[in-house]
């Protein structure tokens, strides 16, 4: 497809160009999702930009709502194909959120009961007042 912003040294980017082969699952106009390499559990796909974007506040909002209807369409199939316990969706940026791959996509993520995946952070109720503070903060800093 022509006029693609694209990063030569990307391994998404080449996937998206079919330089390197993937299990693909789904394709439109803006998105591809394949399988991932490293699964967390059977099912773990991602659903990736076309374009190269570094991470989600680099993609514009056409994007990211083509990339999150392609996940939630994967997700829908893989629950109905896989019957897992569960799936979240995970999208990372910034290393501090474990993101190793610096081009926009989601992780649809089929979830076991007992997978003891570290997202599992529990269910503590937190200071109310400081939820609203920094609800405050985060409305403050909306663009
Ligand atoms: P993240 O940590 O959120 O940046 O996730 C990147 C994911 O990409 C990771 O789960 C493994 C996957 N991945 C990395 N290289 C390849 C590849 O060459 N092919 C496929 N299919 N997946 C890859």
């Amino acid at each position: 497809v022509a006029e693609h912003l694209t990063d030569a040294n990307c391994v998404f980017c080449k996937i998206v160009a079919g330089a390197l082969s993937a299990h693909k699952l789904y394709e439109d106009e803006k998105s591809l999702a394949f399988m991932d390499i490293n699964p967390l559990n059977t099912g773990h796909a991602l659903v990736v930009s076309k374009h190269h974007y570094p991470d989600l506040y680099a993609a514009p909002d056409a994007v990211l709502a083509a990339v999150i209807a392609g996940a939630r369409r994967v997700a829908t199939a893989v629950r109905d194909a896989l019957r897992p316990d569960g799936i979240n969706l995970v999208q990372a940026n910034g290393p501090g959120a474990a993101q190793s791959v610096p081009h926009l996509h989601v992780h649809v993520l089929p979830r076991k009961l007992d997978d003891d995946a570290k997202l599992n952070w529990g269910e503590r109720p937190g200071d109310r007042g400081a939820i609203a503070l920094t609800a405050e903060r985060i409305r403050s800093a909306l663009k």
